[in-house]
């Protein structure tokens, strides 16, 4: 096994027995979600793919090692420790070297979850095109992670601090199929709509476990991305997020915000502006996405080869 890799013992007996497991990603509760709702949240969502027949493996990195499964104690480091590195792939050799906290983006989640052999990963949202980035180049590694990792992502679309548009439109470029469930349009983080049609559409994680299922077959390797919209009664509005997104837009700008630190200032930023709102819809749909990845977890398992 990879001398980085340290797989936690209940995971990788799921693994041997080929059973169900979820990867879950650690900047969401690091630099994504206010303490102590980032850790309940944690917590909370690992029950959820636990009451839906999967075992949780929620990734980060200490020790000089990549971690696969935390204990409850480690979430809740996670969430209060102040000095832990936000780690996409450019920042992993840096951090393991050095033996920091890192807490994994979804591109770096991805690529270790993929090291340990999980395929199914459950986040909130995922990184993409941002606004301007014609201009700024601010382009997610999350979504040049998804062209090369066979590892299927579920979310609940594409937040509108992006670019939604051209994000759909890079990961047609790089070949990624975009499903989402149980709906014709592509959902918008806080809400189930976003103006775009989804590329995909299925209705069910059997059909879905079983896109996944031939797409590796058939040797095209990279990501698949499940847009799983927010359960209504938690929907917020786009037109009331808008006008919260250009605020933090411009904050981010008036401040000189750049690189690595774009997306955190800007979740911080509407997080604090929403008065709890959107912190509410982000636990809701996240719990969601918890129940999806573990059912489509589950039918992938049972995929008759
Ligand atoms: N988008 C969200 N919530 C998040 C993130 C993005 O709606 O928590 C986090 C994820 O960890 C994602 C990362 O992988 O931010 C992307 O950061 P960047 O845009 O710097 O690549
Ligand atoms: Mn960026």
């Amino acid at each position: 096994m990879n001398q980085f890799l340290k797989i936690h013992p209940e995971v990788q007996q799921a693994l041997q027995d080929k059973k169900p497991v979820v990867a879950l990603e650690s900047t969401i509760i690091s630099h994504g979600m206010p303490y102590p709702k980032n850790v309940e949240t944690a917590l909370a969502v690992e029950d959820v793919v636990r009451q839906n027949g999967a075992i949780p493996a929620t990734i980060a990195i200490m020790n000089g090692k990549c971690h696969v499964g935390l204990s409850k104690e480690q979430v809740e480091f996670f969430g209060k420790e102040k000095e832990v590195w936000k780690v996409s792939l450019r920042d992993m050799p840096y951090v393991i070297s050095k033996q920091l906290y890192g807490a994994t983006t979804v591109a770096a989640t991805m690529r270790i979850s993929a090291m340990a052999g999980i395929k199914i990963f459950v986040t909130g949202g995922i990184g993409g095109v941002h606004r301007g980035a014609e201009t700024s180049m601010d382009i997610s590694a999350d979504l040049t992670e998804m062209a090369q990792t066979s590892v299927a992502v579920v979310s609940a679309g594409v937040k509108s601090i992006l670019d939604i548009g051209l994000t759909l439109e890079y990961l047609e470029t790089k070949g990624i199929p975009v499903v989402t469930y149980q709906q014709d349009e592509f959902p918008s983080f806080y809400s189930r709509k976003s103006g775009f049609n989804s590329p995909l559409r299925l209705n069910t994680p059997a059909e879905i476990a079983a896109l996944l299922h031939t797409k590796w077959s058939l040797g095209l390797n990279g990501n698949v991305l499940i847009a799983n919209p927010v359960p209504p009664e938690y929907e917020v509005p786009t037109e009331k997020m808008e006008e919260h997104i250009r605020q933090a837009l411009a904050a981010a700008s008036k401040q000189n915000i750049k690189g690595k630190e774009v997306t955190p200032f800007i979740l911080q930023y509407i997080a604090e502006h929403t008065k709890g709102e959107s912190l509410e819809a982000n636990i809701a749909l996240i719990k969601h996405n918890a129940k999806v990845g573990a059912e489509i977890a589950t039918a992938y398992t049972s995929v008759k080869l």
